[in-house]
């Protein structure tokens, strides 16, 4: 990049104290932390604006295709850094807020996460989109401006508590208002047959409004838009109510519209046919697909052409009412016939599945979508029997009708030219167990894109002790080409190396254990192992084995306390879906256990459980850089990849984890010795199961297990209520659906191997490097690459 624009320490100084003064109407001896925040936000946003502009510019100018990316979540975080990181001037900020006698991190901590998104499925949007802008990939997301995202998760007497989450209560530096670019979404209403055209009038309108948020790329060099949907009233205030005394009644029109914006589902799995998620997702699909033909019509470009210059990516079933949308406007609004109209439709989208599990499939009811959108149900049903003429004489044929109810997979499938998986574990079992005659009748279309995370955010923002260790080892712009960690691999055999290695892991202990005394009034030892298991509570991600092995291991030092133990930190994170009882039984489960381990004076500083409330992208971002060991022990065929998995290994935490999603690829890369595996496999979890007393016999085969359960049943962690986990012991015996029981010895197992390694410093050191140098292909440059290709078939515009 060319320095001479960047700015120096007093130029942004300068700038900020504009801010202060112009924007935020605020004299520096008055200004809040937030205040500065803002002002620095504005100083760095006016710098993003000039790439952004000369990106778009570009794209109108060569007439390059642009790839729309719609997503119900985007799980962005905090902006104010990663700007700063890609622009170039973290370290000039730092100076500047020095200079002007602030403290830089609690101005960075002052900006509240961008949390509008669940988990896995909404950050991997928000690297995407990262990824895009560096690679110059022209592009789009759209997504819904949730006025909630995420609850605040907090706890009360050890259960979680939902709150609201409330970002834009302060004002929001990165956005900038489009009130001109509305489009109206129907809904519901009838459709009636004119000439031979069908003509659908809408029961109920909204008007979705677009807000826009620029994403910078690695070194400034490009640009992309993050467009979100905010939900307005079609009829404004109704005045004449009004001025009859019906207040209430006058603000009804406004009030049913913004519940459409107004709050992020809260579940990452199961899929509860409610109709005004199925309402937001058509809000946000056909508001996108009004914008992408606004666009191109707007280029003077025909619509036969509309696959050279869009490609749309459906972020799971989601976003899948675009098929029939696109088919609808193409022939409803601009009288194309529907052979035409599907053919352009599967030529520009593609569709990401992100989850074999049966209960996350969305399907809806026919006479909900028959209702809400009607003319979509005629479109979904002429889809069908266009697919089913396409392929007669199959006797196993799957339609996207059945049994009184869309299937939106089938229909994305349908509806998309490419399929993709995120590992290619997860590729397969689509291919086999998920939509088996589809891709008979489509072989090729189903294709792997192993997922991947932006080394910017999850390396060099989040870990600056470790970047600049790499940075002097190896030379700068691995950022950009993460491949070139290869080049550490050398240094494994330099003790110099390894030194810093571990002083810098140190650092990030050091730190983290500070926070944790600070937030949870808990001491732990930086000495102490790090283990980590941060991520949305589910009984597949199997939090209930960790903890069951963590109270083994207690069982196991107060019958033995003279023994040799490795002291470790047990570090659990993450959130329940509001309804979901038995991950809420957990959360309390791990709770109960930690105030009798930690309370426990014959332990001591050897074992120690710590759960901060309201994990989020924050929070991973402290937890991570400081991590010895990685907890990702899904049963085997159910996590259809994890990132989580990707940001420890590459900041030097080891794994210890089942063969299931990318692990598989993660234990390939960085080497089998430097992975510690257990359990069983996809095809032994299913032949397992075919015991149906596998969990009985499980348990009687370990004698710390049953002790374990008996601890549990007999109230030793709840005993003010005895009988709390019987139904969590009664599960544990008589069904155990995700394998705890039959997986735990293997469990207890790999974690001895784990003490061992961690009893020796200079090897584990070794391995983490090489865990570092070895994860370059998870960059989510990679996949973006990958995506562009085989996918998208576009081209960098740099
Ligand atoms: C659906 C309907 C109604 C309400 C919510 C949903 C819903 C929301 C999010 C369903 C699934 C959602 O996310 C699934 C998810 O996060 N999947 C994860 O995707 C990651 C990125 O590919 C993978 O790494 C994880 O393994 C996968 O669990």
């Amino acid at each position: 990049m060319k320095d001479t624009h960047l700015p120096t320490v007093q130029v942004l100084r300068d700038e900020i104290e504009h801010h202060l003064t112009y924007s935020m109407g605020k004299d520096a001896r008055h200004a809040s932390v937030y205040d500065w925040r803002m002002a620095l936000s504005l100083a760095i946003r006016d710098r993003v604006v000039a790439p952004w502009f000369a990106a778009t510019r570009k794209t109108w100018e060569t007439g390059a295709k642009r790839v729309y990316y719609l997503s119900m979540e985007f799980l962005i975080g905090r902006m104010l850094e990663d700007a700063a990181i890609n622009l170039g001037i973290r370290d000039t900020c730092r100076e500047a807020l020095e200079a002007l006698g602030l403290d830089y991190e609690a101005v960075v901590e002052n900006e509240p996460d961008a949390a509008l998104g669940n988990g896995g499925l909404g950050r991997l949007a928000a690297c995407y989109m990262e990824s895009m802008a560096s690679l110059g990939c022209p592009g789009y997301g759209y997504g819904i401006r949730y006025e909630h995202g995420l609850f605040k998760q907090k706890f009360e007497a050890g259960r979680q508590v939902e709150l609201p989450e409330d970002w834009l209560r302060q004002r929001h530096p990165w956005e900038f208002e489009r009130p001109e670019s509305v489009y109206e979404i129907g809904f519901k209403g009838t459709v009636e047959m004119v000439d031979g055209r069908a003509v659908w009038t809408p029961g109920e309108t909204v008007l979705a409004e677009a807000c826009d948020m620029p994403i910078v790329g690695w070194e400034g060099k490009w640009a992309n838009t993050l467009r979100l949907w905010s939900a307005k009233p079609t009829e404004q205030f109704d005045l004449a109510r009004f001025n009859h005394g019906d207040y209430a009644a006058a603000a009804e029109p406004e009030a049913l519209a913004r519940t459409l914006s107004r709050v992020l589902y809260p579940d990452d799995t199961t899929y509860a046919g409610k109709e005004l998620r199925l309402k937001q997702e058509f809000f946000l699909t056909s508001a996108a697909l009004q914008d992408i033909l606004r666009r191109h019509l707007a280029a003077e470009l025909a619509l036969e052409d509309l696959p050279d210059h869009v490609a749309i990516q459906m972020n799971d079933t989601h976003p899948a009412i675009a098929g029939p949308e696109l088919v609808r406007l193409l022939m409803d609004v601009h009288g194309m016939e529907f052979e035409a109209a599907i053919d352009i439709t599967v030529k520009c989208l593609g569709y990401t599945n992100h989850t074999l599990l049966p209960e996350a499939l969305e399907r809806w009811a026919t006479y909900l979508m028959g209702t809400v959108l009607p003319r979509h149900m005629q479109i979904i049903e002429k889809i069908d029997s266009w697919h089913r003429a396409a392929h007669p004489g199959r006797p196993d044929y799957v339609g996207i009708v059945k049994h009184q109810e869309v299937r939106m997979g089938e229909l994305a499938f349908i509806t998309a030219h490419k399929v993709n998986g995120v590992s290619a574990l997860h590729t397969e079992l689509i291919r086999e167990n998920l939509f088996p005659q589809l891709n008979r009748l489509h072989p090729g279309r189903i294709i792997n894109q192993t997922n991947g995370i932006t080394p910017r955010r999850w390396l060099r923002m989040a870990n600056p002790a470790l970047s600049h260790l790499i940075t002097e080892t190896i030379g700068a712009g691995w950022e950009a080409d993460l491949d070139r960690l290869r080049a550490l691999e050398p240094y494994i055999e330099d003790a110099g190396f390894l030194d810093q290695f571990m002083a810098a892991k140190r650092v990030n202990k050091e730190h983290l254990a500070h926070w944790i005394a600070q937030n949870q009034g808990i001491t732990v030892s930086p000495d102490a192992m790090f283990d980590v298991q941060i991520k949305r509570l589910h009984e597949y991600k199997r939090q209930l084995l960790n903890i069951l092995q963590t109270i083994g291991e207690w069982h196991e030092m107060r019958d033995n306390p003279q023994a040799d133990y490795q002291p470790r930190v047990k570090i659990f994170g993450g959130k329940a879906a509001p309804g979901y009882v038995a991950a809420k039984q957990i959360i309390r489960l791990i709770k109960d256990v930690a105030e009798v381990i930690n309370n426990d004076p014959a332990i001591g500083d050897r074992l120690k459980i710590v759960y901060p409330a309201n994990y989020n992208v924050s929070m991973a971002e402290r937890l991570i850089p400081a991590a010895d060991l990685s907890e990702q022990i899904s049963t085997a065929g159910k996590e259809a990849s994890g990132t989580g998995n990707m940001k420890f290994a590459l900041n030097g935490a080891l794994t210890i984890g089942t063969l299931d999603g990318a692990n598989v690829e993660i234990r390939e890369q960085v080497g089998a010795e430097n992975f510690f595996l257990f359990g069983l496999t996809a095809p032994e979890v299913t032949a397992r199961r075919e015991d149906p007393e596998h969990a009985r016999h499980a348990i009687l085969e370990s004698q710390m297990l049953q002790d374990v359960l008996q601890m549990i049943a007999e109230g030793r962690f709840s005993p003010e209520e005895p009988g709390r986990y019987h139904d969590l012991v009664h599960t544990m015996w008589n069904s155990d659906y995700f394998l705890v029981a039959s997986d735990f010895e293997a469990y207890r197992a790999a974690q001895k191997e784990v003490d061992a390694a961690f009893a020796n410093r200079a090897s584990w050191a070794k391995m983490a490097a090489l865990n570092t140098a070895r994860m370059g292909f998870f960059s989510s440059d990679r996949a973006i690459a990958g995506y562009m290709r085989d996918i998208w078939e576009t081209r960098s515009a740099l």
